[in-house]
Formats: structure tokens, C-alpha cells, sequence
């Protein structure tokens, strides 16, 4: 990287929101520390946008040190955070909860953020001008019937994010949280364990966002100058009214 390049780190890299928000950023001209599992994927992504992979998960706190410690070989500090890894698990109702389910849930959406954000703090407030972007969901306001373990997971780490707002008043770093609705990402393929036929019936009948949606509406946030915080983003698809309210093409 150049040394006057500033520097975003973004979770979850590896496809969806993560991949189009690295990629938009890198556009813009940020030094992306793409984060992820699937080391075959974001390496290939860091080559292909002049950034730096780092294969990490968010729920093992070792790896997390571990990736501090990769921020600071590439740079002093960090100008952007966009806690992105997460997601849901299963649609179970309560009655019928999986411990399994929530346990994944609330580590990746919540412990997550907080193991990210709390080692990488230091580094964003020494930037001066740092920036942390949140990516909960409408589910981070509203609940629906069998969504209880994703919707807790997002209402809890929504709030751990908004706490920072207060907390770091007087420090340099904005925050903003982005809470999308429907986009088709691998979002139902993992919640639905794989099957296919179940994901792409979340989507049927209406056009939901894509990834470089919300990846756009990201760059715009982290491009606006540093006495602007954009507190919080709705996104929703036209189609989406709220979580269980949307309008379906009958073919
Ligand atoms: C997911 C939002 O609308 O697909 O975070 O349930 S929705």
C-alpha cells in the first residue's frame, strides 16, 4: 500500500455484502484487510483489489488478536471498520429452539462485532478520522415468528453498536449502523443449511437488493466528511414493507 492510502478492514469478506463493500471501498481508494474463513476466496479477492487478506473468525478470540496484530504490519492505524460477518441459522419458533442455532448466532452477530471492535478501537480512534459501520438488519427492530435467535442476535448487537455512539463522544470515529432487509446474498443458503429451493423461495416473485446495493450505499457513508455520522440506514427492496410484509409477482 502507499503510505498516504487510508485503511479499511472489512468482516465477512468472503462473499455478499463483505466481497461488494471491499470491492467499492478499494474503488474509492482504500486499503481493504478483507476478512474472512474461506481463505481460498478472500485471498483471491485481496489480489484482485490491491488489498491484504486475513483469514480469520470472528468467534475465536485468538484469531482476532491475530488479526490486529496483521493491521498493524500494514498500517499504524485504521481509518474504517465494517462489522459485517454474521448471519442467521434455522427459522425454528421458540417452542423448538436449537441451542446450537442461537449459540452460532449470537457468537458470530454479537461477540463478533464486539471481539472486533473492541481490539481494533485503539487504531481507529489513532487515525483521527475513523469510522465504524455496523451491519445489523431490520431484524435488529423488528421480530417475526420462528426468527427469535436471529432476531435477538441482531437486536443485541444493534444496541452494542448505538452504545458506542455515546460512549465515544469526543473521540474521531463516527458510527453507522446499516440495516438491510431483503438482498440476495448467501443469507438463506446458510439459514437454510444449503437448501436451495428454500433460499431462493425467500426471493420469489419480487426483486430483492443485491450486495453492491448496500456496498453503495457503504462507500457513500465512508465518503462523507468526518464531522457527518449517518447514525443509522433503513434498506429495504421496494417490495419489502417489513419483514413479513412484502408484495409477490404471482407467475
Ligand atoms: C435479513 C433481513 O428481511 O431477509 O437480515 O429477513 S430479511
Amino acid at each position: 500500500m502507499t503510505t498516504t492510502q487510508r485503511v479499511a478492514v472489512v468482516t465477512g469478506a468472503s462473499s455478499g455484502i463483505g466481497e461488494a463493500t471491499a470491492r467499492t471501498l478499494a474503488e474509492q481508494g482504500f486499503h481493504v484487510i478483507v476478512v474472512a474463513r474461506r481463505a481460498n476466496l478472500i485471498a483471491a479477492l485481496a489480489e484482485e483489489i490491491g488489498g491484504t487478506a486475513v483469514v480469520a473468525d470472528v468467534t475465536d478470540p485468538a484469531a482476532v488478536a491475530a488479526l490486529a496484530d496483521a493491521c498493524d504490519r500494514v498500517a499504524g492505524s485504521i481509518n474504517v471498520l465494517v462489522n459485517n460477518a454474521g448471519g442467521a441459522k434455522g427459522l425454528a419458533p421458540v417452542s423448538d429452539a436449537d441451542l446450537e442455532h442461537w449459540r452460532w448466532m449470537w457468537e458470530t452477530n454479537v461477540l463478533g462485532t464486539l471481539r472486533v471492535t473492541r481490539a481494533l478501537l485503539p487504531r481507529l480512534i489513532a487515525s483521527g478520522d475513523g469510522l465504524i459501520v455496523t451491519v445489523t438488519s431490520i431484524a435488529a427492530f423488528e421480530i417475526y415468528d420462528g426468527g427469535a435467535g436471529y432476531t435477538s442476535a441482531k437486536h443485541a448487537q444493534s444496541a452494542l453498536h448505538r452504545t458506542l455512539r455515546g460512549e465515544l463522544l469526543g473521540k474521531p470515529v463516527r458510527l453507522t449502523e446499516i440495516a438491510p432487509g431483503m438482498v440476495d446474498t448467501e443469507f438463506s443458503l446458510v439459514r437454510f443449511d444449503g437448501d436451495r429451493e428454500r433460499a431462493d423461495a425467500v426471493y420469489a416473485g419480487l426483486t430483492p437488493l443485491t450486495a453492491a446495493d448496500i456496498a453503495e450505499v457503504i462507500g457513500f457513508v465512508a465518503s462523507r466528511p468526518p464531522h457527518v455520522d449517518l447514525d443509522q440506514i433503513v434498506i429495504r427492496p421496494r417490495d419489502q414493507a417489513s419483514a413479513t410484509r412484502a408484495h409477490r409477482q404471482v407467475p
